[in-house]
């Protein structure tokens, strides 16, 4: 485990890392970057919007052929014009208070984890997911996301070698940033 500079940080999770970085997604060259995305798949504002501006639209074509997508569950497309070979569709909750939006989020992150794994990818972006136009609490929502990708890390390596090697955060302001590197600081602590 090591702390880097002001605007990356890193976790070592056996043979993988969980790397914090502020940043535009839609730039990540990673084998795949996850969407915020909705219960249609329709491109959308927020994160959703721009990685669908960026893909150009072939994107909205085959998102419309895979018959939406349930909160918490994720489906893969192909980039694109974008830098990233792939793009995980994930839908997180609209945050309404309940202990369900925990467990909604949870798997969010492990359903995008499962599915890169299962497609063999080395590494994947995710964007902060459901932080935005859906409201969730940015320090709740980044404690949730490290601990749902470590947690997957750390079990997959441990049963069997697993593709991913690194799993990114790209945080696309600086108190998003620091939300989430206090969340990994305090992960790392108890760890
Ligand atoms: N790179 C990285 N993060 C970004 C970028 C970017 N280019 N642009 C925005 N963000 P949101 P949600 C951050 O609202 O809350 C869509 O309309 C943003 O600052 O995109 O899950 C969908 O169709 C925030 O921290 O996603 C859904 O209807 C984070 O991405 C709905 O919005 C997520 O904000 C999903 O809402």
């Amino acid at each position: 485990m090591s702390v880097m500079s002001v605007n990356n940080f890193e976790l070592n999770v056996l043979n993988s890392k969980i790397l914090l970085q502020k940043g535009d997604i839609t730039k990540e060259a990673t084998d795949a970057i996850v969407n915020a995305a909705n219960n249609y798949l329709t491109p959308g504002g927020g994160v959703s919007g721009a990685i669908h501006r960026a893909a150009g639209p072939e994107l909205a074509k085959e998102c419309a052929k895979l018959g939406g997508c349930k909160t918490g569950e994720a489906k893969i497309t192909l980039g694109y014009n974008l830098p990233a070979k792939y793009v995980i569709h994930t839908v997180g909750p609209v945050y309404s208070g309940k202990p369900s939006d925990k467990a909604y989020l949870e798997q969010c992150y492990k359903n995008s984890l499962l599915l890169a794994d299962k497609k063999g990818l080395e590494s994947i972006s995710f964007p902060s997911i459901s932080t935005g136009i859906f409201g969730y609490p940015v320090k709740e929502a980044a404690k949730i996301a490290i601990n749902a990708i470590y947690d997957f890390l750390k079990t997959i390596n441990s049963s069997q070698q697993s593709s991913l090697k690194i799993v990114k955060m790209i945080l696309f302001s600086d108190s998003d940033f620091e939300e989430y590197k206090h969340a990994a600081l305090q992960l790392k602590n108890k760890i």
